[in-house]
């Protein structure tokens, strides 16, 4: 793959002159021009699933928006070529600093200016392109989890100033998950530079109200020990915040643990019962619980409904972790 070198003009994703796609091999390859015919084909998976509308004040005083992020599926710029359907993503990986409360503030390390980076959606025998381009300062890679190729692995550094197209098919379906590997992998994952990548099975899940919550920490004075902890992105966002759901509604959780320094954490869900999937990759239930445990990088499908109206809390159950900012509330609505 190419190098890019002239980083100037690669600001933004979506910026990207004709020349550094040909540069990169894909202008003919219906990027650059009006040859997307299928944009943006969002899926209507949910069509029939009662979904509340985003509260108008859960504004985050923060450059991350964890109100956004739960219910935020990047199914990317869809074409066809050769009878397949190509899903292609633009992901940069950048630096900048976020503020995780009012008193601290954390030079992270990401995609696309988020933590956690864009949530990829695709269906399993989808082929995905994902147009990397590293503006961060420093030498970062996305390593995928999934079936894919040794080059298309992630475990090469790419660095700052330069690009890489990686290219793999969607399988196998479940929830996935995509972290740079450049050493130490706990301090890029740390730093945030970390995202779901879900694979849906080729014949959808029945409708449901889907919502992300990735668990991430941040060592903010480099002991190698978390000082904060958040669901995606932001410490105690949604106990301030809490997520809407509308009662007697099935709730399909796509939950990631990302917590480096830690061995495991547990996720534990208020007044309720959960059906879990391991992996998200079987379209049956293989228990039903309220507390499950997560090593890092491990990921579950969640369903659950509420039968009465209320805030209720989810957490992990190492408490002190919760009350580290890894804590928030679903608000059940009627
Ligand atoms: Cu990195």
């Amino acid at each position: 793959m190419a190098d890019l070198s002239d980083r100037s003009a690669m600001k933004k994703p979506g910026h990207w002159s004709r020349r550094q796609l040909l540069q990169l091999g894909i202008a003919g390859a219906g990027v650059a021009g009006g040859a997307i015919a299928l944009q943006n084909l969002t899926q209507k998976r949910s069509a029939a699933a009662r979904i509340p509308p985003m509260p108008a004040d859960a504004v985050a005083a923060s450059t991350i928006n964890p109100m956004q992020i739960a219910r935020d599926f990047d199914y990317g710029t869809v074409t066809r070529e050769n009878g397949r359907t190509v899903r292609e993503f633009r992901m940069e990986a950048n630096t900048s600093v976020v503020k995780l409360n009012s008193a601290v503030t954390f030079n992270t390390w990401n995609v696309n200016n988020r933590v956690p980076g864009p949530t990829l959606r695709a269906t399993e025998g989808d082929r995905i392109r994902v147009i990397f381009s590293n503006q961060a300062g420093h030498s970062h890679s996305l390593h995928f989890h999934g079936f894919h190729t040794t080059e298309m692995d992630g475990i090469k550094p790419i660095r700052n100033g330069a690009a890489f197209i990686y290219e793999f098919d969607a399988e196998p379906y479940g929830v996935h998950l995509y972290h740079c590997h450049v050493a130490p992998v706990t301090r890029h994952v740390g730093k945030g530079l970390y995202g779901m990548f879900i694979i849906d099975p080729p014949r959808p899940r029945p409708p449901a109200d889907e919502i992300l919550l990735i668990m991430g920490g941040y060592d903010v004075n480099d002991d190698e020990i978390n000082e904060l902890y958040a669901f995606n992105g932001l410490p105690h966002y949604y106990m301030e915040n809490p997520i809407p759901i509308y009662k007697n509604q099935l709730v399909r959780l796509y939950v990631l643990n990302m917590i480096e320094y830690q061995a495991a954490v547990t996720f534990h869900l208020h007044a309720n019962f959960f059906d879990v999937y391991r992996t998200g990759m079987t379209l049956t239930p293989s228990e039903r619980a309220d507390v499950i445990t997560m090593g890092v990088a491990e990921r579950h499908i969640l369903e659950f409904s509420y039968g009465y109206g209320g805030k209720y809390m989810f957490h992990p159950h190492q408490d002190a972790i919760a009350e580290a900012g890894c804590m928030g509330l679903f608000e059940v609505i009627a």
